[in-house]
């Protein structure tokens, strides 16, 4: 395998994923009090547990590997074989996590799409909802996503929330909340998290996106839904021992990333402006709420693939998706001045 190491240089706008741990991270990991987290004695642990629940305003949480295990924890944790879940066609759930809940939980997912704001429409979940008839598997779920990723970094209001509550006690559906950027929703709209997962039985969330933590993230609901999402880490691998080394990092990201996650939207803003004028983008400027830019290129002499891979020969990397689309995140490495940077390097190849 080649290992892609990121000279200085680079402007990696490929995700937020790829930001480092600071230099306090890696002195809380250094120091940070350890115990088997499996037996329960991690402190670290049980202290970023404690954190995220609070934030989330749930009454406990667990941590564990990834964004991928913490919905595939939730979803094992909400639905039996057999169940259904009603979740967005472009859900990172349903097109991102190598088909987990059905392959492993064996739990049908039922995709419905996503308007381009990234909400479900609240008549189509509603339609999606099985009667209770033998031939159907029964509805236990709804997962929606904040911010969304696929549809551009879009965020779901309260409002929307709300709604979506009482179509799922209409028909007692749970509701899981894929809040891996959830910080950058909540940044964006000026409210809080907890007031976006207030209306979501639970809520994952992820300390290694624009947070910058190295590895972990959270699911945070009941203290009975909880141990059961427990349950469900031990079964696919994701209970830790000593991981309070990992979780140290995660309380930093809270304490001390959350607040300028302002500073990539602003950065992803003038960068979609920047693009928006450069002949063959297509972009929805309404649509860049966050951190993340989706554009479309139709240039007469420049494919998406092309694109990508001549800014990569001037130190821009970010990624193409869908054969016509490219996306660019912004994170705490990208800097006003690499924004530019990206700019002057996209406009010298669409010139
Ligand atoms: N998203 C990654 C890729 O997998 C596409 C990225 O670069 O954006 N939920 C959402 C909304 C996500 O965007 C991601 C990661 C996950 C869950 C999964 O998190 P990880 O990668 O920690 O398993």
């Amino acid at each position: 395998m080649t290992v892609h190491v990121r000279p200085p240089e680079v402007v990696d706008l490929r995700s937020d994923t790829v930001t480092h741990p600071t230099a306090e991270m890696r002195a809380a990991m250094a120091a940070a009090p350890v115990g088997d987290d499996v037996f329960g004695d991690d402190p670290t642990v049980a202290k970023l547990e404690e954190m995220a629940a609070a934030r989330m305003g749930k009454e406990t949480a667990v941590f564990v590997p990834s964004g991928t295990m913490a919905n595939l924890a939730a979803m094992l944790a909400h639905c039996g074989r057999g169940d259904e879940i009603i979740l967005g066609a472009q859900n990172h759930t349903f097109l991102f996590e190598a088909g987990g809940t059905a392959a492993l939980g064996g739990i049908h997912p039922h995709p419905i799409p996503n308007l381009p704001d990234g909400r479900l429409d609240l008549g189509d979940i509603e339609s999606a909802v099985r009667a209770d008839d033998p031939h159907f598997p029964p509805t236990r779920l709804v997962c929606l996503e904040n911010s969304h990723n696929r549809c551009g970094g879009a965020v779901l209001d309260e409002s929307y929330m709300a709604s979506v509550r009482d179509v799922a006690d209409k028909h007692s559906l749970a509701v899981h909340l894929d809040g891996a950027r959830l910080f950058n929703a909540a940044a964006a709209l000026g409210t809080s998290v907890a007031a976006l997962a207030a209306d979501a039985d639970s809520v994952s969330f992820c300390l290694s996106k624009g947070l910058a933590a190295p590895v972990g993230s959270l699911v945070c609901g009941s203290d009975v839904f909880i141990q059961r999402a427990r349950r469900a880490r031990k079964m696919l691998g994701g209970g830790m021992r000593q991981a309070g080394v990992i979780a140290a990092a995660g309380i930093v990201a809270l304490e001390t990333m959350v607040d300028r996650l302002v500073e990539d939207h602003v950065n992803a803003r003038r960068l979609a402006e920047g693009l928006a004028e450069m002949p063959g983008v297509r972009i929805d400027l309404d649509g860049v709420q966050t951190n993340i830019v989706i554009f479309g290129l139709e240039h007469d002499g420049v494919r998406p693939a092309d694109f990508a891979a001549r800014l990569r020969e001037r130190d821009v990397w970010l990624l193409p998706i869908g054969g016509t689309q490219l996306r660019a995140v912004t994170h705490y490495q990208v800097t006003p001045d690499g924004v530019e940077k990206a700019l002057e390097a996209a406009r010298s190849i669409l010139a």
